[in-house]
């Protein structure tokens, strides 16, 4: 035991020294500052930023680097890249350990700080966890995995709800150079499944039950049923959060039992820049999920910075982000980012509607939230009951509004801007995917921050450099020009690869537009030069802000004996933004079409999760093809939007008497569905 201590304590000695010299830096920094030196002020306003990153990225991100994270070993090489081969590595040479960087030094400074507010599914029973705790918490967790045979390099499951052992769950691999893949606790046995063989993952952190929206989420079971198919797992940690029983099998941990037993101090691993940090699956247009892969300081610091610039964060503030930490939001501006700027970040258990809509706004009173960041569908969702629920609470402690996941419509906006708002808050509408691993397109910050133009993302954030292509590959210069949405240069926090297949990366995000990355959206740029998101260009669904490949979906249909063929679009939602529209073809003679397409929705739901479950299921006698047999998903949409008068090129269609044939079976379906 004496090594591993001794070295914490160099450790921790080393942090301070650095510590203090920087606060020495700081200090003469804004003395310089306020002695009105104006040239300092125009380096370090918006403009200047912007201007030093356009100027030398690599300058501009290594010095932020140096300034922002604490290195164990300074970086030495601030990027090398070549998107023809689909790489980019940050800070070679750097040694740092993320979770010393997002608790340990602000456990040092304020270890009374408040670091996580749980806001469980029942309003009023709030939990703070302080910076010290969170560490405490963090190095119980690092070491009951540790003593379970788990070590660096292995891969870890964490299955959990939003809560403060997840977030320490994050972190302890984090600190004992573990790579972790959060599932969404919403995916079904099979996902799961699928997820923790394509990664080989040695173990599932999970619970007992979740909770949600006052509902009990089978969590263990499902996690049994997932191990069930993965001879990879060893251990499976269970957390208890509700009073429910665990049925405990031969590899099951209780989690919390363990942590008690073991040390609350754990020597970080100490680990080079370009480490794996963590994975997260995330679909595409063709095939499974992608093991999108995240490295150490790159992504870290472009949390980070990204959070704080974006959200004009100030110390003390209280951050609402409402994303589950399933998704990258969660990883990004629930844990990583805000503790990594030392604020307090909550973390939402529940959903907008429990017990009733005022719960978000009821939630920024009680805990005087000072920036909210929610999905537009959640906007959608709540706008339909009026003003009322959101106006007999206190929003006063509110600066920013950020949005998030799927273009957000103009009725969202300024409700969310008027009413949520009360006009005096700045609305950002945050471009950014899976694969950008932060905030890459938004209206702040700016230097005209008055200057913002309704539901739209608007400005690259620092060191983004997007262009817009013609299909044929060509850059569209100067405004009023729509096309592909593409990033010419490297940022941080920018995927290296997907886990186990770097071809595939190449394939899908550096081929189409050969030195450039492809975000898979399209994008119109204004006479001004604002950039507007106009959705998807592949067949990749956004329902309630959560990506989904159409395939994903038809390859779980396809499994049902009687479904021959399957073909599934996208169809706009009121709330949902989009939702699943699914064509199938029965097998002759098929007696029971109802029963089918109820056990087809069963399927979906068993083989993904619920939300994936198309809201619409339209029998037809067969699919649009083309002469050479490819399904023409684009005359499916043309017929179900009412685009029937203009279907565009159908000149390879194989047999053009098949529009009227579904046009007739979509117009049955109408007068069958009143409601639709
Ligand atoms: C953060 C996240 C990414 C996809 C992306 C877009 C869509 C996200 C916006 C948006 C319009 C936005 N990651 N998207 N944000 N579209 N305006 N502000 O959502 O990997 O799950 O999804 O989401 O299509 O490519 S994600």
């Amino acid at each position: 035991m004496a090594a591993p201590t001794t070295r914490l304590f160099f450790c921790l000695r080393r942090q301070e020294r650095r510590l203090i010299s920087w606060r020495r830096l700081w200090g003469s920094f804004r003395a310089s500052f306020s002695s009105s030196s104006s040239s300092l002020r125009r380096e370090l306003s918006p403009g200047g930023m912007r201007e030093r990153a356009g100027r030398d990225p690599g300058l501009f991100w290594g010095s932020l680097a140096r300034e922002e994270l604490l290195w164990e070993a300074p970086h030495h090489t601030d990027c090398q890249w070549d998107f023809a081969r689909g790489t980019a590595r940050w800070f070679l040479g750097g040694r740092l350990n993320v979770a010393v960087n997002c608790l340990d030094r602000h456990a040092q400074h304020s270890p009374d700080r408040v670091a996580l507010i749980w806001e469980k599914d029942e309003p009023g029973t709030e939990e703070k966890v302080t910076y010290r705790e969170l560490l405490d918490m963090t190095c119980r967790l690092a070491n009951t995995l540790k003593k379970n045979g788990i070590k660096k390099g292995d891969r870890v499951a964490i299955y959990m709800p939003v809560s403060p052992l997840a977030v320490a769950a994050m972190l302890a691999c984090a600190r004992i150079g573990v790579v972790h893949t959060v599932v969404f606790a919403g995916f079904s046995a099979e996902s799961l499944a699928g997820r923790i063989n394509d990664s080989e993952c040695k173990a599932v952190i999970t619970c007992n039950q979740g909770l949600r929206g006052g509902r009990i989420i089978e969590l263990k079971k499902t996690v049994d049923e997932a191990v069930k198919k993965c001879p990879s797992i060893k251990r499976v940690f269970v957390a208890q959060r509700t009073t429910s029983k665990i049925h405990m099998r031969s590899h099951d941990v209780l989690l919390e039992e363990e942590m008690a037993k073991v040390s609350s101090i754990c020597p970080p691993e100490i680990m080079d820049s370009e480490d794996m940090l963590f994975m997260l699956y995330t679909s595409g247009s063709t095939g499974k999920p992608k093991g999108i892969v995240h490295t150490q300081a790159g992504y870290l610091l472009y949390a980070a910075i990204t959070h704080k610039h974006v959200f004009d964060l100030k110390q003390d503030d209280i951050f609402g982000c409402v994303a589950d930490i399933g998704w990258i939001t969660g990883h990004s501006y629930v844990v990583y980012g805000p503790l990594c700027n030392g604020c307090t970040t909550v973390l939402f258990e529940s959903t907008p509607v429990y017990p009733d809509p005022g719960r978000y706004w009821e939630t920024v009173e009680r805990l005087k939230i000072n920036q909210f960041y929610c999905a537009p569908t959640a906007l959608r969702l709540l706008l339909k009951y009026g003003d009322e629920y959101v106006k007999k609470y206190d929003r006063s402690s509110l600066t920013i509004l950020g949005s998030v996941g799927e273009p957000i419509n103009h009725e969202a906006w300024q409700w969310f801007y008027d009413v949520v708002g009360d006009g005096r808050c700045t609305v950002v509408d945050t471009w950014w995917q899976t694969e950008t691993g932060g905030i890459c397109i938004a209206p702040r910050p700016s230097e005209k921050e008055a200057e913002i133009i309704p539901a739209i993302a608007m400005r690259p954030f620092y060191g983004i450099n997007p262009v817009l292509m013609d299909e044929k590959g060509n850059i569209l210069e100067g405004g009023d020009v729509s096309g592909a949405l593409c990033i010419a240069q490297p940022w941080p926090g920018m995927a290296r690869t997907i886990y186990g297949d770097h071809q595939r990366f190449i394939e899908a995000y550096f081929k189409t537009y050969p030195g450039y990355y492809f975000t898979g959206d399209s994008a119109y740029r204004t006479k001004e030069g604002y950039y507007q998101i106009t959705g998807r260009m592949d067949d990749v669904l956004n329902i309630s802000g959560h990506r989904l490949g159409t395939a994903e979906i038809e390859d779980a249909m396809d499994e049902h004996p009687a479904v021959p063929e399957t073909a599934v679009i996208s169809y706009p939602h009121d709330i949902k933004g989009e939702v699943a529209f699914a064509f199938i073809v029965l097998k002759e003679h098929t007696a029971h079409p109802e029963v089918v397409t109820k056990e087809l929705r069963e399927i979906v739901a068993s083989k993904i999760a619920k939300y994936a479950v198309p809201d619409h299921v339209l029998v037809v006698k067969r699919l649009p093809k083309t002469r050479s047999g490819k399904i023409m998903r684009r005359l499916l949409r043309r017929i179900v939007t009412g685009g029937v008068n203009d279907m565009g090129d159908i000149t390879t269609l194989d047999d053009p008497s098949v529009i009227a044939e579904i046009l007739d079976a979509f117009e049955n379906y109408k007068a069958k569905h009143p409601t639709f």
